[in-house]
């Protein structure tokens, strides 16, 4: 690592992060993975890209982990815009820590006018051995520029626990999370931006006249993200938490107010003496959410403890109604990834539009090797693939 140290990592194309992947809304997307010396077998899953399931990457569900000296072909249409990421879904909680993971950008075939000039940057957050790296340096980031220009800076999680960042020297919007642009996000000045395991949040930033803008988290004080040029600004301590509850303006004619769900399922995250629970239960013995194509489905997810739980669906993107039983007054709220904290209880609506064998898991990914990880499985599919340590594959372990 550039701080001197040494790591064991495991790598994509030689590094860690891998090669960032940036295409265009639309692409035909083909990645071939070659395994050349992953004893345990790996995989790709694109995190936040509602792939088709044979695509999602999922050892024992949606093929078998690749072994050393094979290959498997992704292909996938980036239908989406955003900001997303990958990693190894074999053995995820070791394979991502081990360095397998990156960031892929999609980027809009005909983006806004304000948009197409920002400095577009991604900054994707990862842990190794205990070291937090960004972009895989141990000494954080510059990005230069002009007073007045402006910076799109795309942060992803790709660590186990929540991020807070602080922005300093400006004024920013939050125009996205999770790759899902915000409706007339307002300007924030000095408020934390939480960041769940797996979230990716994008802020605009104009760069200011008299300072540099400095953006930086709690969890990785050295790796600040230096933006501009100048001297460095004053420190705001402090900043109030940003809460997206109200953040954004309502949609005009939002068809949300019409649509009725067909079910409620209820999803409490928490824990007893050794596990990680889903509803009590941990892992296998968690009933899948079973679900006919073209569901509706409202889900109520409850923090009872044990942490952050940031709660992944694989394959669809769900829509935040409501937080602590207040429904959103802002603008609507995409997510494939919704931050979950002690006592808090979300209710989330998806249409079932994807259909395949999903899982749905905490992206503290220790949390998930620990049992707290379910499935969505369709009505009628099954899967010629096993989990388990006869077929080698463990896809949370
Ligand atoms: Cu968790």
């Amino acid at each position: 690592m550039d701080n001197g140290k040494t790591v064991d990592a495991w790598t994509f194309n030689g590094s860690s992060p891998g090669p960032e992947l940036r295409v265009t809304e639309g692409d035909l997307v083909v990645v071939t993975l070659h395994n050349k010396d992953i004893e345990d077998g790996v995989t790709v899953h694109w995190h936040g890209i509602n792939v088709p399931c044979s695509q999602d990457g999922i050892a024992g569900v949606t093929q078998d982990a690749v072994q050393p000296g094979e290959q498997f072909t992704y292909t996938f249409v980036a239908s989406a815009p955003g900001t997303y990421w990958y990693h190894s879904h074999q053995m995820s909680s070791i394979q991502a820590k081990k360095g397998l993971l990156g960031s892929i950008i999609v980027e809009p075939r005909e983006p806004s006018a304000p948009l197409s000039s920002a400095t577009d940057v991604s900054a994707l957050y990862q842990r190794m051995d205990s070291t937090v790296l960004l972009n895989g340096s141990a000494k954080g980031l510059n990005v230069p520029g002009k007073a007045g220009e402006q910076v799109r800076l795309r942060l992803t999680n790709g660590d186990n626990e929540t991020m807070n960042f602080s922005v300093d020297g400006a004024p920013f919007q939050v125009i996205a999370m999770d790759g899902h642009d915000l409706h007339e996000p307002g300007l924030l000045d000095g408020d934390m931006i939480p960041v769940g395991a797996g979230q990716r949040f994008d802020l605009l930033i104009r760069l200011p006249e008299s300072s540099k803008v400095v953006v930086r988290s709690e969890s990785a004080k050295s790796l600040p993200i230096m933006l501009g040029s100048g001297n460095e600004p004053e420190r705001t301590e402090g900043g109030k938490m940003f809460s997206f509850i109200d953040y954004g303006t309502p949609l005009k004619d939002d068809p949300l107010r019409m649509l009725k769900p067909d079910r409620n399922i209820e999803l409490r995250l928490g824990q007893s003496l050794f596990v990680k629970t889903i509803n009590g239960r941990s892992f296998h013995e968690i009933p899948p959410i079973t679900a006919k194509e073209g569901e509706r489905l409202l889900i109520s997810i409850a923090n009872d403890g044990g942490g952050d739980h940031p709660f992944h669906l694989h394959g669809h993107t769900f829509r935040v109604l409501s937080k602590n039983g207040i429904p959103l007054k802002g603008s609507p709220v995409f997510l494939d990834t919704l931050l979950t904290k002690k006592d808090e209880i979300y209710e989330v609506y998806l249409v079932a539009d994807n259909p395949g064998l999903w899982m749905a898991h905490c992206h503290n990914l220790g949390h998930a090797s620990m049992g707290m990880s379910m499935m969505l499985n369709y009505e009628g599919i099954t899967t010629p693939y096993r989990v388990g340590t006869k077929s080698g594959n463990l896809p949370d372990l």
